[in-house]
């Protein structure tokens, strides 16, 4: 494969190239990740950058649905927009895949819409990475947002903050009582909070929660990253389409005032730092688990047991060899 034309096809935002780079950089072959690394190598010089809008939420609440609303309120007003998702458990994605699919079929049939669902692949690494890698290929491509969706699950959440320069919490109209489920590291994390299915029967009871997150947040410690009044508690519905200009428009508001402040550039600038830590413990740890590092292992960890060597000697020669190899 010649990347240097996919990377040309990339940046005049061709969507096939586009799709065939990610399923490049989903690839578990060397040869595929040296191309891909290689290929965004190349695509980091066009220093192309988009809005990246993190969305998180339990399964149910909505965000897909919101995705699609807000994705197609976005290209009505000329803005291209990717969408990509974070699913790291294989069983699931294998049901949101579909379901995502016909969920959004408005948007999937958008010329400036791109749709790519999570790969069935279960490791939480090496999902962050080719979600990182997918949103830096779209930016090249030319998207103004790319939406990231993920289940508020276990980590996941943490991994797409991450990669978010905005990272939207999702929420069910509930009683008070509910408040106590959401974790506090979430409700940190949140630069916005959207109390979505604000329709019909429930628009009463998602006002009530929209007022209990917004004491909630005030509450919490304010970040540096944060201009008064923020974070924001604000209801929505996917569904009826309500309250989606007024999210962008603060979403507008909020991403100005950073980018004015500097905010925007030292998180970017901290979250490439984060990553490049990440890659290099996923990859010593790649290193340790090669089955000549795991006899070595068992090998030294025997001795370890028997007590022939100490814990800390076992523990640099392991090192030394592996620095060897
Ligand atoms: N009344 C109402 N229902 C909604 C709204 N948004 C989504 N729903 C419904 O909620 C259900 C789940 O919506 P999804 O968009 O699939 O939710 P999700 O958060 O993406 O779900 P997972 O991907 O499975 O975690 C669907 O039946 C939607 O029609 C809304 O604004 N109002
Ligand atoms: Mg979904």
């Amino acid at each position: 494969m010649q990347t240097d034309s996919l990377a040309d096809r990339i940046l005049n935002g061709d969507r096939r190239a586009l799709a065939r780079a990610i399923t490049l950089v989903e690839s578990g072959r060397a040869d595929h990740r040296a191309q891909a690394t290689a290929l965004l190598d190349e695509l980091a010089g066009a220093g192309r950058q988009a809005l990246r809008i993190g969305l998180s939420g339990t399964p149910g609440v909505g965000k897909s649905t919101f995705i699609e609303s807000f994705g197609m309120m976005l290209t009505g007003q000329g803005l291209r927009v990717a969408v990509l998702a974070v699913d790291p458990s294989s069983a699931r994605s294998g049901g949101s895949i579909l379901g995502d699919k016909t969920r959004m079929e408005r948007l999937s049939r958008e010329k400036n819409a791109f749709i790519r669902p999570s790969p069935s692949q279960s490791h939480l690494g090496g999902v962050a990475r080719r979600t990182r890698e997918a949103i830096a290929l779209c930016e090249a491509a030319g998207f103004d947002v790319v939406l990231i969706e993920t289940v508020g699950v276990g980590q996941s959440e943490t991994v797409v903050a991450e990669m978010s320069d905005l990272f939207l919490l999702l929420l069910a109209p509930a009683g008070g009582d509910e408040l106590q489920g959401v974790k506090r590291g979430i409700m940190e994390m949140a630069d916005m909070v959207l109390i979505n299915k604000a329709d019909g029967d429930l628009k009463a009871t998602a006002t009530r929660t929209c007022a209990d997150y917004a004491g909630a947040l005030r509450l919490l410690r304010k970040r540096p990253q944060d201009p008064d009044g923020f974070p924001k508690a604000m209801t929505v519905s996917a569904v009826e389409e309500h309250g989606l200009e007024q999210a962008w428009a603060e979403m507008q508001t909020l991403t100005a005032w950073r980018r004015e402040a500097g905010h925007w550039a030292t998180s970017r600038a901290t979250q490439a730092q984060y990553w490049f830590e990440q890659e290099v413990r996923h990859a010593l740890l790649a290193r340790l688990s090669t089955p000549q590092m795991r006899d070595r292992m068992d090998e030294l960890g025997a001795k370890v047991s028997s007590g022939n060597i100490s814990p800390s000697a076992a523990a640099e020669q392991m090192l030394s060899d592996l620095s060897g190899h």
